[in-house]
């Protein structure tokens, strides 16, 4: 197995998307907790997120939600971002929240409706233009509830149309992430439910669209590495929401319920070129943190990521492929899970303190008193929150 020494210039090449919403105030449909010193407004989740990149080191851009990270001067934003030391990143679209999409968006059947979605997700990627933004992400609340409700196959036909209408408006250098989701908000049939509707409709919009794979967004026993594994080999793998599961989307912090599977998707990520700064693939965490701390979730998240992949580069490729050409069922399992068993822990912490960067980054957020800093600062106004 190779060192960790062999890895550790490897691990430089890490960089993971913070999502701007998992700093404000989330729940469930049964009650959303508030907590002190959530930031107000975009400027300030920002700043949340900058904290994280500063402890961490690997955390060098923000996704933006719009609406919820309207502000008047985007350039301004880059700007305060910039100062930070973070970028602005993934501009997420949002046609879930208004009265007008509750039987759809891109697949309204009224057209007036669809226009308004279409003009949103232009208004996306104008803003992107400004940000400075690759990725344009799109998911979809549609789908229907009941058996006949709306005409599937004329759904896929107007979302394959509304698409085309977006996709030419991206600039050269942009791309569009159609992201997918098995159910929720709608239970019967979602209109984008699995990654080969995805990626059907990315092959016939052009190059420049690609899949996004948020892990919470299968049904119980997928095999979501071999879906990593697939797209990678198509080269259609856009991004991936992490966040872990253990029933359905629970957007908990990525690493948490399975961490095996976190270290099986980032070994196919590895095999299949899917890492480093060339390989095309945004890396974002989608998660809501309800109860726990926000800030330190965000800490553990990356953490989690970063010790998987370093758990990951690990693995005696090698040794492996000979195993599996000798038909040596158990010897090759035992290689996988040799690198999955070490410990890397200390050495991340060697790692982080050669980079200047604390050795505990979970301790240092605790002792700098950022969190009691922004509990009395962030007094009145409204407090931002996932939908705000
Ligand atoms: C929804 O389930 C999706 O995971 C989306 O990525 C969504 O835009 C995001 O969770 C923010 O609400
Ligand atoms: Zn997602
Ligand atoms: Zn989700």
């Amino acid at each position: 197995m190779p060192n960790f020494s062999d890895i550790a210039g490897l691990l430089a090449d890490q960089a993971i998307e913070l999502p701007s919403w998992a700093f404000g105030n989330s729940g469930t449909r049964f009650k959303v907790f508030s907590t002190a010193g959530v930031p107000r407004d975009a400027y300030e989740k920002i700043a949340d997120a900058a904290k994280v990149h500063e402890l961490t080191g690997l955390a060098p851009s923000v996704a933006l939600h719009i609406p919820w990270d309207r502000v008047d001067d985007f350039d301004k934003l880059g700007t305060h971002a910039a100062n930070l030391g973070v970028r602005l990143g993934t501009i997420n679209t949002n046609t879930f929240q208004d009265e007008d999409y509750k039987f759809g968006s891109l697949t309204h059947v009224d057209e007036k409706i669809r226009a308004k979605a279409i003009a949103h997700m232009h208004e996306c990627i104008d803003i992107m233009g400004v940000t400075g933004s690759r990725d344009l992400k799109i998911w979809l609340p549609d789908g229907t509830n009941y058996p006949g409700q709306g005409d599937l196959r004329g759904r896929q036909d107007r979302l394959a149309d509304s698409l085309q209408q977006v996709y030419a408006r991206l600039g050269d250098e942009q791309r569009l992430v159609l992201e997918y989701k098995f159910f929720e908000p709608a239970f019967y049939a979602t209109d984008v439910p699995d990654w080969g509707t995805s990626y059907t409709h990315c092959v016939a919009l052009g190059e420049r669209a690609l899949v996004c794979l948020d892990t919470g967004h299968h049904a119980p026993g997928t095999n979501v590495e071999f879906i990593v594994a697939q797209l990678l080999r198509l080269g259609r793998l856009g991004s991936f929401d992490f966040n872990s599961r253990f029933y359905a989307d629970d957007d908990l912090i990525v690493g948490a319920a399975d961490p095996f599977q976190l270290f099986r998707i980032m070994f196919e990520v590895v095999r299949g070129g899917g890492y480093g700064p060339d390989s095309g693939v945004a890396f974002m965490l989608d998660q809501c943190h309800n109860v726990e701390e926000k800030i330190p979730g965000q800490i553990r998240s990356v953490l989690n990521v970063q010790e998987m992949t370093a758990r990951a580069l690990l693995v005696d490729r090698d040794a492996l492929a000979e195993a599996e050409r000798d038909g040596d069922v158990l010897g090759a399992n035992e290689v996988f899970m040799d690198a999955f068993y070490t410990d890397v822990r200390s050495d991340l912490a060697d790692w982080r303190t050669s980079r200047g960067l604390p050795a505990n980054p979970m301790r240092a957020f605790r002792d700098s008193g950022y969190a009691d800093h922004i509990a009395a600062e962030r007094v009145g106004g409204t407090q931002a929150g996932w939908g705000a």
